[in-house]
């Protein structure tokens, strides 16, 4: 029985080298590390724009989305791209923020808070994020914003001082830096974590979007969604330029074709995803309210605090990207 398992094996092999079964034969085959969770837009994206390429080359390069960190953990999907280890994948393009300041342009607080702002600074900051993706060696296929950020609570925060002690939880750096403006103590956490530290009590606050506190069920461990609108943060796609340049020409073209598609669409997904998902906070009965005046003018003054530091972090391309923003 093994013998005749192991001679259907060879068998299939030689047809296979000799180009005889089908058009799988000359297949590519990439796994796409990205760090939220399936149902999230951003995944979902993700995987019509693998769908899209299948479907482009005749399904002669297959990408495979394995999503929530299930492949890399997010603080690991940038490195295992740069090193080849996959050859595509995403994130949230502010988690690089300490490897350079562009990657932290898109999260400073108040500065582009609905999605024309959002857009007007990326196209401003496209350039030099291109340039410095480059420089390892990686290569931007696509962006796509989160919906606005607000503060999760459980109970109403009126003022900065009522974040004093509080367990911050932070996804980037900025906002870590937030937190300690605020006398709040930070904690870096990734969105498959959320529920658990919430729990166990290792954090009490967190800003994100409606969207991730619908997709970590934040009803189950807190109350309060202040709708503070402070950015919109951006995921990136981007893939290896060695592993793109050994596709072939046409495979190039369907990637580039399915990643402005997936842009696109990414642009719109995000918008719908704000209106629905912060209906579904109300749905699911936490209490969804705007930012008290003296909250939004504390969490004002740290975000130009912030935009300070970076600015003078940044140089004179930050300086230049700033001002060309509010042209
Ligand atoms: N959700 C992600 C990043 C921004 C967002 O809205 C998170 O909470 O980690």
């Amino acid at each position: 029985m093994t013998m005749l398992i192991r001679a259907v094996a060879a068998l299939s092999l030689s047809l296979g080298s000799l180009g005889l079964a089908g058009p799988v034969a000359a297949q590519t085959a990439w796994d796409m590390p990205v760090p939220y969770p399936d149902g999230n837009f951003h995944t979902r994206n993700a995987a019509q724009f693998a769908a899209d390429i299948d479907k482009a080359t005749g399904g002669s390069l297959k990408i495979k989305i394995h999503s929530a960190g299930s492949l890399f953990k997010h603080p690991e999907i940038k490195r295992a791209v740069r090193q080849g280890t996959a050859p595509i994948g995403e994130i949230l393009q502010s988690l690089a923020a300490n490897e350079s300041p562009v990657y932290a342009s898109d999260s400073l607080p108040f500065l582009a808070t609905g999605y024309d702002a959002a857009k007007k600074l990326y196209d401003v900051q496209k350039p030099y994020l291109q340039k410095q993706l480059e420089s390892e060696g990686l290569m931007l296929l696509y962006s796509v914003p989160w919906p606005p950020q607000g503060l999760y609570a459980k109970r109403e925060l009126n003022s900065i001082n009522d974040l004093k002690g509080l367990k911050f939880r932070t996804y980037n750096p900025t906002i870590g830096r937030i937190a300690s403006l605020a006398g709040a103590i930070p904690t870096q956490i990734e969105v498959p974590d959320l529920p658990t530290a919430f729990a166990t009590g290792r954090v009490d606050v967190m800003i994100t979007s409606a969207s991730t506190g619908v997709d970590t069920k934040a009803q189950d461990y807190l109350t309060h969604y202040i709708d503070t609108q402070a950015w919109l943060p951006r995921n990136i796609v981007f893939v290896n330029k060695a592993a793109f340049d050994k596709l072939k020409p046409d495979e190039q073209k369907a990637v580039l074709a399915a990643a402005k598609a997936a842009e696109e669409r990414g642009w719109k997904l995000s918008q719908e995803e704000m209106t629905i998902k912060t209906k579904a906070l109300k749905d699911a009965k936490i209490v969804v309210m705007p930012p008290s005046a003296d909250l939004k003018a504390g969490l004002t003054k740290i975000g130009e605090t912030i935009a300070a530091e970076w600015a003078a972090k940044a140089g004179p391309e930050g300086q230049k990207m700033l001002e060309d923003f509010k042209k």
